[in-house]
């Protein structure tokens, strides 16, 4: 009997044990996830009434630039003009409270529009990150 109880108390340590071994794993990752996310800098941007806001926006490199969605229709934000495609990033079609993300990495002028609507121009200048 008494081996038992000994038995039985061992096997509830282990299981302590690994529990704890493994919630420290969790936390360390889920920490070490959330702390790289962070270090990119996000800008966010509104899409709203058929038109980009801000029209245009200053960056420094390395910034995301979030646009959401706020129109009940299909927008895309696409790099280039209609008459001259850039093609350093494009959404597709994305609608009423979705996100589109872009990382600019290099610095330079990049104009964009929405594909479905030609009049819907903006455009994100990165400069040197500080
Ligand atoms: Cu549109």
């Amino acid at each position: 009997m008494k081996t038992l109880i000994r038995t039985f108390f061992s096997v509830i340590a282990f299981a302590l044990a690994w529990f704890g071994v493994i919630s420290y794993i969790h936390t360390y990752t889920t920490k070490a996830e959330s702390e790289s996310a962070d270090k990119t800098a996000t800008m966010k941007a509104d899409i709203k009434l058929f038109t980009f806001k801000p029209k245009s926006l200053e960056v420094p490199g390395g910034t995301a630039v979030v646009w959401t969605n706020g129109d009940a229709v299909d927008h895309s934000v696409t790099n280039g003009t209609p008459e001259k495609l850039g093609g350093a990033f494009g959404s597709g079609f994305f609608n009423k409270g979705q996100t589109f993300s872009f990382t600019f990495t290099k610095a330079g002028e990049y104009q964009y529009f929405c594909k479905k609507h030609d009049f819907m121009r903006g455009a994100i200048k990165v400069v040197p990150a500080p």
